[in-house]
């Protein structure tokens, strides 16, 4: 696909991929989930990725869907567009690994729920989060109603949904809707850097860490603990035995060569 909307840069094993339309404070149209569903079906046959980043060109992380597109539609394909934002956003969620959002700016409606979708949110101090929906007389429509209370707990999660209030990165962080805060020329230095950190970890153990957290956030605790046992197991006879050797023997693992 000729990409409009998304820029992709691979930094080794790790892909950046960046929302530019700054002009619209990099608002959600139809393009942008276009383009996002074939970006990840491409992504996930990329063997030598390990890890995303996902960010925001400009003023904006993604201030949210885009308003203009969405003002004229009648209520059928108003739930077709959040049927749809949220099968991408789950695509996100369900990407076989794992994807930081590198929260730069305005991360607002549906921008702040493509954030939720990702695994981990780090956030310049510019940065602003917030669900503004019910100010235009609408509710969140790319599963921010469900995302948000799981990650931040009903009561904020209602607090930002009714008041529709912007709240800073710092308070973010209090809330556990973002992981770290870092100043702005921190931020990519800081993204990438948990990438590879984490692009250096058993391959295999890292899918399954977050194939589980996501399955078993799902599902019931004892069908999580079971997937849990099996996933445990699997590892034993590669990676996971290259990993214990190689601390027992006190050096690095290999786990490439326990890939082969
Ligand atoms: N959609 C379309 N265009 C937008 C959006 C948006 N969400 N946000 C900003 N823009 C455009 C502005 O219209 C403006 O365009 P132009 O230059 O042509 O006038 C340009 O971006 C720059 O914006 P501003 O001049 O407003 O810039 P400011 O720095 O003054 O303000 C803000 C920045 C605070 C981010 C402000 O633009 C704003 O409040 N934007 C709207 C935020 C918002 O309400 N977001 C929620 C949208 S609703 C939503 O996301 C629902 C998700 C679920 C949908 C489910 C499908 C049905």
């Amino acid at each position: 696909m000729n990409y409009e909307i998304l820029k992709v840069e691979k930094q080794d094993s790790v892909a950046v991929v960046t929302v530019s339309r700054p002009k619209a404070m990099n608002a959600l149209n139809t393009r942008f989930f276009q383009e996002l569903d074939a970006l990840l079906a491409e992504l996930t046959q990329d063997s030598g990725l390990r890890a995303l980043v996902l960010t925001g060109e400009g003023k904006a992380f993604v201030a949210g869907a885009d308003i203009a597109e969405m003002a004229d539609k009648d209520s059928r394909a108003g739930s077709e567009f959040s049927r749809a934002g949220q099968r991408t956003f789950r695509a996100v969620e369900e990407f076989p690994l794992p994807v930081i959002a590198a929260v730069n700016g305005f991360c607002l409606g549906g921008g702040c729920e493509l954030a939720m979708s990702c695994d981990f949110r780090i956030a310049s101090t510019m940065a602003k989060f917030g669900q503004p929906e019910v100010n235009l007389g609408l509710t969140p429509g790319y599963a921010g109603t469900q995302r948000l209370p799981r990650l931040v707990g009903a009561g904020h999660a209602l607090y930002l949904l009714l008041t529709g209030e912007l709240v800073g990165a710092e308070e973010a962080l209090r809330l556990g809707l973002v992981q770290k805060v870092v100043a702005p020329e921190a931020l990519m230095p800081e993204a990438l850097g948990l990438a590879r950190k984490i692009a250096a970890k058993g391959p295999k153990a890292v899918r399954l860490v977050k194939r589980l957290v996501r399955k078993g956030l799902l599902g019931s605790f004892d069908a999580g603990c079971a997937m849990e046992s099996e996933d445990f197991g699997s590892l034993f006879g590669n990676e996971g035995a290259e990993g214990m050797k190689a601390f027992l023997e006190k050096r690095a693992p290999d786990f490439k060569a326990a890939a082969r």
